[in-house]
């Protein structure tokens, strides 16, 4: 069985872990070959730092996109996240749409924001335009604002301003009303069922069942833990794991890093403690499914 291919469409951020600097590493981990395509270069992520340094990759994006067409690659996945600018929607769904085989694996990751708010460097435009972009995408893995943003729904009312928080029904509504018909997977990070949880509510397109993985809550903000759900979920949905075992995998070692993290004191701006805890992450079998 050939090592599968991922071709990995988010920022690279020096400092803070977040996108590609968890990315690689997860992927890698688990059997999975990475094709960065960088959207941007980062001196550090956006969350809880200022004077950040940003370079913007979109006129390259359609370089490295013609060149590996001309190398005739192929991917079992494609993998997008954090992007640097509006025209990065259409080139990203343009990559989509060209590399895209009938075995692929489309995740979409809409990154825009948290806690209501939308990331410093995200545009009004950016967030209506990735409501385009995850269009394709066989898999989404939202966060509650980004749910919000998607629908275009109030971030306070999505759940009935706080009352439906912890509401398995109201939660389960959402996820299906992600789902595009059904259409696509969704799998909803920071999903809680109970005060003092976490987790994630998924409605998986291939069986039509919404089920809830939960663990307990450690501590917020943790930054850059939605680029590890995604990025753990990718790799366990490219072994063959049913969304639900996938996404049950990358909550209990996002618990894990986020227990080591909170335990040893660290600043919590500097994303979690998760080098470590690779090993974990590590299969002998990777069967593309
Ligand atoms: O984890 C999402 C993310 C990715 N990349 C950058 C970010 C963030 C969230 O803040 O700032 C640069």
């Amino acid at each position: 069985m050939p090592t599968p291919r991922a071709a990995v469409i988010h920022d690279l951020s020096g400092f803070g872990r977040c996108s590609l600097t968890e990315v690689i590493p997860i992927l890698s981990v688990m059997g999975i070959q990475c094709c960065p395509m960088p959207t941007a270069f980062l001196s550090t992520h956006t969350g809880g730092f200022t004077g950040f340094t940003f370079l913007d990759m979109t006129e390259e994006l359609p370089r490295v996109a013609e060149h590996w067409k001309s190398l005739h690659l192929q991917f079992q996945a494609i993998y997008s996240g954090f992007l640097g600018s509006e025209r990065q929607i259409g080139i990203v769904a343009d990559f989509i749409r060209q590399f895209r085989g009938p075995d692929t694996l489309v995740v979409v990751d809409p990154v825009m924001g948290d806690d209501g708010k939308a990331y410093q460097t995200y545009t009004p435009a950016m967030c209506a335009g990735m409501e385009r972009l995850a269009a394709l995408a066989d898999v989404i893995t939202p966060n509650l604002t980004e749910a919000a943003f998607l629908l275009g729904r109030e971030y306070g009312d999505l759940l009935d301003g706080g009352r439906a928080l912890h509401d398995e029904t109201a939660l389960r509504h959402l996820v299906e009303e992600l789902s595009l018909e059904g259409r696509r997977s969704v799998a909803l990070t920071g999903a809680a069922l109970a005060p003092g949880q976490t987790g994630a509510m998924c409605f998986d397109a291939r069986t039509g069942k919404t089920e809830a993985v939960q663990t307990e809550f450690v501590a917020h903000p943790l930054h850059g833990t939605g680029d590890v759900f995604a990025s753990v979920l990718t790799g366990a949905l490219l072994r063959g794991d049913s969304l639900r075992s996938a996404a049950a995998h990358a909550v209990d070692f996002i618990h894990a890093c986020a227990v080591r993290t909170v335990e040893q004191g660290l600043p919590l701006r500097e994303g979690v403690d998760f080098e470590p805890l690779l090993g974990r992450l590590a299969s002998p079998e990777v069967s593309h499914r």
